[in-house]
């Protein structure tokens, strides 16, 4: 089944058009809405009429993420605030979180792309379906909830945590569906062999997996050890949140919205557009979004555009799964960290020389995350032979890092000195997952 054929199976030639129209009226409503875009167009001496066509986006400016942080929160907000229903929030690079706001028919539009989803995954009324991404500022939550709802099937707001309760709900209810982050599927399917939950005792036949990158390799583990069908689901907060692509049950690659998200590929050191086919950032350009619109904007996601048609009937261009990123953000836990977050909490202790390291890794399933610091050297011979000094300051240390990241990090404090230093680039990040 599909859910909007009249969408997602246009002809080209209608899709061209609809884009062109949606984005000649999106350059509109932020030249006249946001003072950010106003003068950035300004600047480039364009004004909204000379965007008729989807081609003319080559002439739009990019946005970046650092455009979020120095607008924080609401600089670039389209919408009047008595308009924005909801917001939620992801990490920033540094200390402010970046900030989206949506108004009611946003909503809406987000319900619907994930109900296009659901319904490629083959999920319906009939279905018992948990939602198992966080509940809170995290799109994943709310985002599929909604979606859910829309289908018609009985959603379980499940959340995260509390796993052994959440594998005996999913026995006792039935649930025939699940949306959670890949590695949290595998410490699922792992906590319920534990608690002596066999295959057959339950019914989970689809599973919507996303929010951090995932291999063919996982997905056969899960699938084999969960006894369903695992689809990607993919999408970032500041252009949506959770669909912004899907896959069919082709599973060659994810269907874009693209009638609500216009995607580019782009060279990212030089930031030329890339042809169909080819791997480079993606760009998304939102064509409906009243909350916070955003021309171009740089997802620092590796991926490539995949031309040609697929056997699902869906016409919507599809995207490969993500290979990487242009910046060195992480995602631990379905988290987003970037290093330079670690770095401000650092920076803020007058206790910490500018040094430190961050180890990730996966253990039963689960991403850990040290950081490593090294002391400044006054500090350091002040207090070395005083062990209840440095354990205040882990704790200290690692309740910051808890409230910046969202994320607990195990904390080991080093001597001055102690952390390798490299040759050339510093090292700031050593990350053993191997994701295979
Ligand atoms: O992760 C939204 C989401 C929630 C998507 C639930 C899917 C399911 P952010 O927290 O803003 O939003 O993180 C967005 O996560 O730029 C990618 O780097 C990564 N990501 C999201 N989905 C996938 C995926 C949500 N299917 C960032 N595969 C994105 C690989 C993904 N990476």
């Amino acid at each position: 089944m599909i859910w909007n054929p009249n969408k997602e199976c246009m002809s080209r030639d209608e899709m061209s058009a609809l884009q062109g129209k949606r984005l000649h009226k999106i350059v509109q409503y932020v030249y006249h809405n946001v003072p950010f875009y106003r003068h950035k167009l300004q600047e480039m001496d364009l004004t909204p009429d000379d965007i008729r066509t989807i081609e003319d986006i080559v002439k739009l400016p990019y946005t970046t993420k650092k455009d979020l942080r120095d607008n924080y929160p609401f600089g670039l907000q389209a919408a009047p605030q008595s308009e924005i229903i909801r917001i939620h929030a992801s990490s920033g690079t540094t200390g402010n979180p970046t900030i989206v706001g949506y108004t009611r028919k946003d909503i809406g539009v987000w319900s619907e792309c994930m109900a296009r989803s659901l319904t490629a995954y083959g999920v319906g009324r009939d279905d018992i379906f948990s939602v198992s991404y966080g509940y809170g500022l995290f799109t994943g939550g709310l985002g599929a909830h909604n979606g859910v709802e829309m289908v018609g099937a009985s959603v379980v707001p499940a959340s995260t945590g509390n796993t052994e309760k959440h594998a005996k709900l999913i026995r006792d209810l039935g649930v025939t569906g699940i949306a959670c982050t890949p590695s949290y599927a595998l410490y699922l399917a792992e906590t319920m062999e534990q608690i002596g939950i066999t295959k057959d005792m339950i019914k989970l036949r689809v599973g919507a997996f996303g929010a951090e990158p995932w291999t063919e390799n996982m997905r056969a583990e899960i699938e084999e050890r969960l006894g369903l069908k695992g689809f990607n689901l993919y999408g970032l907060s500041e252009i949506m949140g959770p669909s912004v692509s899907y896959e069919c049950r082709m599973q060659h690659g994810s269907h874009i919205n693209e009638d609500h998200f216009y995607p580019e590929i782009i060279n990212p050191v030089t930031l030329e557009p890339l042809p169909k086919g080819q791997t480079g950032e993606l760009v998304f350009t939102t064509l409906t979004k009243e909350g916070m619109p955003l021309l171009r904007y740089r997802t620092r996601d590796l991926c490539a555009l995949m031309p040609g048609e697929c056997g699902c009937g869906r016409t919507s261009v599809r995207m490969t799964p993500i290979s990487g990123r242009s910046d060195d953000m992480l995602i631990i836990r379905g988290i987003n960290v970037f290093p330079s977050q670690v770095e401000s909490v650092v920076l803020s202790m007058k206790e910490f020389a500018p040094r430190y390291l961050l180890v990730v890794d996966r253990i039963n399933n689960l991403d850990t995350l040290e950081v490593q610091v090294e002391l400044r050297q006054e500090y350091f011979t002040a207090t070395f032979d005083t062990p209840a000094a440095i354990d205040e300051l882990r704790k200290r240390l690692a309740d910051k890092l808890r409230s910046v990241l969202s994320i607990s990090a195990k904390v080991q404090l080093k001597a001055p000195n102690a952390i390798e230093r490299s040759q050339g680039k510093s090292v700031r990040v050593i990350d053993n997952r191997k994701l295979k």
